[in-house]
């Protein structure tokens, strides 16, 4: 490799004794979440990876060097200063040549994790295709990078804002299989259901893992997408929702706003509009994927 990894001290000790790892985007905490509640959710997520028996590694990109596990100041950094970058594949190289700062989306977070031999990634939702895609061509980069690197993402589901439906068609074709944990429903963020039957369905981190090793045993690449539904008493509810991702998708249109800016800028109007009602149940989801991130983390090692 022609560029060094920043590990830290716990990171490297836990690749050291062989310790089960679960990535962690930075994204979520740059553009995904308002401060000050983004660096706590961050810190409270790593605690939860804790004290299921693995060891949480949060990755962004600090002065265009890729840090693979944070400190408090830097987690700090990422949630509470302008000019961050958000940044996806296409984007890694400019921010590392430029020595920038950078909070890794999705698909540059699995692809950092693979290069540091993580196989397990815990965020909140994943990018899909948009709605209105067949005229955009708007489908992020997370799907694409899902058809190719060996990392499982652990998500809530896809959140509504994009168009489900074709983003479980799109992940079909790319074969990547669409595991839900417990649940018969494709869950959408927000809400257990989706309107949606998941294709697969499994109970328990031993058989998620035991998937993932078949997988990648038979030489299959790419990644398992691990949808989570979120606890029933954290949900939002389904048609309220609907109405605040309408004004969203017509208020991003009347402002024109296209490419990577589209999904923060969506995430920003919901959680404003919902009065951060929504927030509190975006902070919830994702703390209970780290409990079962970390679950597979341990059943795969
Ligand atoms: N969905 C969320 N919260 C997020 C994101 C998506 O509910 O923070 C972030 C993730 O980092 C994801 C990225 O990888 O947005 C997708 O961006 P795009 O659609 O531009 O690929
Ligand atoms: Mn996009």
């Amino acid at each position: 490799m022609s560029f060094p990894l920043h590990f830290s001290a716990e990171v490297k000790a836990a690749i050291e004794n062989k310790k089960p790892i679960v990535a962690l985007e930075s994204t979520i905490i740059s553009h995904g979440m308002p401060y000050p509640k983004n660096v706590a959710t961050a810190r409270e997520v790593e605690k939860i990876v804790r004290a299921n028996g693995a060891i949480p590694a949060t990755i962004a990109i600090l002065n265009g060097n890729i840090h693979v596990g944070l400190d408090d100041d830097q987690m700090e950094l990422l949630g509470n200063s302008k000019g961050v970058w958000k940044v996806s594949l296409r984007d890694l190289p400019y921010v590392v040549s430029q020595k920038l700062n950078g909070a890794t989306t999705v698909a540059a977070t699995m692809r950092i994790a693979s290069l540091a031999g993580i196989k397990i990634f815990v965020t909140g939702g994943i990018g899909g295709v948009h709605r209105g895609a067949e005229t955009t061509m708007d489908i992020s980069a997370d799907l694409t990078e899902m058809a190719q690197t060996n990392v499982a993402v652990v998500s809530a589901g896809v959140k509504s804002i994009l168009d489900i439906g074709l983003t479980l068609e799109y992940l079909e074709t790319l074969g990547v299989p669409v595991v839900t944990f417990g649940s018969p429903d494709f869950p959408s963020f927000y809400s257990r259901k989706s309107g949606f039957a998941t294709p697969l369905q499994l109970n328990t981190p031993k058989d998620i893992a035991a998937l993932l090793e078949a997988k990648w045993e038979m030489g299959l690449n790419g990644s398992v997408m691990i949808a989570n539904p979120i606890p029933a008493d954290k949900e939002y509810p389904f048609e309220k929702m609907e109405g605040f991702i309408q004004s969203a998708l017509k208020a991003a249109d009347d402002k024109n706003i296209t490419g990577k800016e589209t999904t923060p800028f969506i995430l920003k109007f919901i959680a404003d509009a919902t009065g951060g009602e929504s927030l509190e149940s975006n902070i919830a989801l994702v703390f209970n994927n780290a409990v079962l991130g970390a679950r597979i983390a341990v059943a795969l090692n």
